[in-house]
């Protein structure tokens, strides 16, 4: 078998994805995640100028020594727009050799390790009320683990919070970045207060997360690690910004609240630290992001050997595809942990047929042959790519800090 032609499909139902179709000459095809957002066309650009002339004619069955090809074949390795670009290849890859065996992905990856995939979904409101009741009625939908954020009052809505975030629906393409204003001392005594509501409200029998979305420094993420100790969180996310994986070794000197990092990292590299020294509990990594099905089986296997489980990133900007190839990992590794799951707008399934499945608060991979996710080109060519960008933010005196 031979890769014939590789396509690169940019569509924006409602927000841009990047996807590739590899084909092959006798028939079989791939389909492939390559979606940074806010960054899409970078990507385009890596894969059509510096991936695609060099796969024409490759055997599409080598999927290790292809990730290989143009990981270590770049010179330049890693970064966003690189991983992307390799991850979205091959997922295509894994999805062609896995409908060639005839099998679900899964199996490919070493079968079942359990039943079904737990996720958890977000809760976001500008005031502590209206978030409790937003939990109570995911609980009420079935969902055993769920993310709960507040805007700060007096201050315009923050990430996770309101309609100028990421996550509201409708609210993805902006032409340029909206900005959001931060303010660490009235955020920090702010967070206890909403989980302790939402323990009076929901008791104990469910898992409650948060995510900081990289704001504070170590010894305030540790001070606020402290402070949900009694709230017995399932984790606390993106507690600080991790390019310096070391500022974590001060955070779990104070606090015994569980960690999870990662949904910016695209390589084993960018964990190193954090996993040998077991400064984490649960890594983010997607495979979108971190070199597809093959970079994310390598991190997770070796997150393994030191007690960190998996939690695929997995919010309405990773694809159906790349949602499909994580749940194929999930139900496979051993050290599944959790996995994010936000669900997709109409046009957005629509464009994306796929085999996968959720049903309260549980994620099911499918049993079609491959990762069972397709794209409906004819869907795409009607929601053509909008430029967007994600938000950014700012201290009240207008000092740029991290979104
Ligand atoms: C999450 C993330 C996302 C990111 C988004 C950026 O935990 O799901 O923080 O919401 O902000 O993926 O593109
Ligand atoms: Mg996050």
């Amino acid at each position: 078998m031979k890769i014939n032609e590789i396509k690169v499909i940019v569509a924006s139902p409602g927000r841009n994805f990047v996807t590739v179709k590899v084909i092959t000459d006798d028939g079989l095809y791939g389909i492939g995640d390559g979606t940074v957002n806010g960054r899409e066309k970078a990507v385009v650009a890596y894969l059509e100028d510096h991936v695609i002339p060099t796969l024409i004619g490759k055997d599409p069955m080598r999927t290790e020594d292809i990730w290989q090809y143009l990981y270590k074949g770049a010179y330049w390795r890693r970064g966003p727009i690189t991983m992307a670009a390799i991850g979205a290849i091959d997922m295509a890859l894994w999805d062609i050799k896995a409908k060639a065996a005839g099998m679900p992905l899964y199996q490919l990856l070493g079968g079942r390790s359990r039943d079904k995939v737990m996720v958890y979904k977000h809760v976001g409101g500008l005031e502590i009320s209206e978030v409790v009741e937003g939990v109570l009625a995911l609980r009420e939908a079935g969902l055993e683990a769920i993310r709960a954020q507040v805007s700060i009052p007096g201050l315009p809505p923050i990430y996770g919070t309101g309609p100028s975030t990421d996550q509201a629906a409708g609210g993805m393409v902006r032409p340029m970045p909206t900005e959001e204003v931060w303010a660490t001392h009235k955020y920090l005594p702010l967070v206890p207060k909403l989980f302790e509501k939402l323990r009076d409200a929901v008791g104990w029998d469910v898992h409650l997360l948060h995510d900081v979305h990289h704001r504070l420094t170590p010894i305030e993420a540790a001070r606020l690690g402290k402070d949900l100790e009694p709230y017995r969180l399932f984790w606390l996310e993106d507690a600080i910004p991790a390019e310096l994986q070391e500022g974590f070794r001060i955070i779990r000197q104070h606090t015994t609240q569980p960690l999870a990092v990662g949904e910016v990292f695209n390589s084993v590299f960018d964990l190193t630290t954090l996993i040998t020294e077991q400064l984490i509990d649960y890594i983010r990594v997607t495979s979108v992001h971190a070199g597809g099905v093959t970079g994310l089986k390598k991190i997770f296997d070796f997150a393994s050997i030191y007690h960190v489980r998996s939690a695929c990133h997995g919010p309405m900007d990773v694809s159906p595809v790349a949602m499909g190839c994580n749940i194929h990992v999930d139900v496979a590794i051993s050290n599944f942990g959790i996995q994010e799951f936000t669900g997709y707008t109409d046009a957005t399934r629509e464009m994306f047929p796929y085999t996968w499945s959720y049903d309260r608060g549980y994620l099911q991979p499918g049993e079609a042959p491959g990762h069972g996710v397709d794209i409906d080109e004819a869907v795409a060519a009607k929601y053509p790519y909008a430029p967007a960008y994600l938000p950014i933010a700012r201290l009240e005196d207008g000092t740029m800090t991290s979104w």
